[in-house]
């Protein structure tokens, strides 16, 4: 982690219900302010595509709807973090993680502190509406009516006291994320203009 912890490059955790739009804002923010985005579900993904032992523990876990153990979601997140910083990366999202408080405690403890969290919120029924969409063409296995219902017990549970103690210490924007993707976006830059001066 040496690299990585020399560079000290701001990070953002992301965070909001399945669906709120996090990875869909997280690639307009790359594209404008260039930071590296690691998405905790697409690096999931990438191990249950490629079949490793990480990938075939966590798929069950994922399709049910509940969350993977933090010490693998974490480890693969620090070896991507410690890749892009050597590759010269400006920055990092953190998306869809912390979904636990302590996990926003292991990752604070283990490599830095967040800059700011960017909490995007909705509602359960525009959640669900826009997950069954998705479901739709995603192929993803977790987009689902049952394992969607699963997914919002689970932030309702697990993620939403992330949101409260991350407010408690000031460092939660929080943003509606009801409205369309540009119309959050303008918000987004609003909050992330300020930051980078
Ligand atoms: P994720 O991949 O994080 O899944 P997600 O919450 O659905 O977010 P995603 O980024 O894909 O969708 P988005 O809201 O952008 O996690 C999947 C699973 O992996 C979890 O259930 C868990 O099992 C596991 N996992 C992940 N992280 C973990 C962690 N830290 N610890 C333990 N387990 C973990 O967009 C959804 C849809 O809405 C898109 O189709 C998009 O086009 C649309 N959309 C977005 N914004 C919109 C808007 N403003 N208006 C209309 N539609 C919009």
């Amino acid at each position: 982690l040496a690299p990585l912890r020399a560079a000290n490059l701001p990070v953002f955790f992301i965070v909001g219900g399945p669906g709120s739009g996090k990875g869909t804002q997280c690639d307009l923010i790359v594209k404008k302010y260039g930071w590296t985005h690691l998405s905790s579900g697409d690096l999931l993904r990438a191990e249950v595509q490629a079949k490793t032992e990480i990938g075939l523990k966590s798929q069950a876990i994922m399709d049910k709807g509940g969350l993977v153990p933090n010490e693998t979601i974490l480890d693969l997140i620090k070896i991507a973090m410690v890749k892009a910083a050597q590759g010269g990366s400006k920055g990092f999202l953190i998306d869809g993680y912390p979904r636990e408080v302590k996990q926003g405690d292991q990752f604070e403890h283990e490599i830095q502190s967040a800059t700011l969290v960017l909490y995007f919120e909705a509602s359960n029924a525009t959640l669900t509406a826009r997950l069954l969409e998705r479901g739709k063409s995603s192929g993803r296995s977790d987009d689902n009516a049952a394992t969607i219902k699963n997914r919002l017990d689970t932030f309702l549970k697990k993620t939403q006291p992330v949101v409260d103690y991350y407010n408690k210490r000031g460092k939660l924007v929080k943003i509606d994320a009801e409205r369309s993707i540009d119309a959050i976006f303008v918000d987004v830059t609003a909050v992330l203009d300020k930051i980078v001066g």
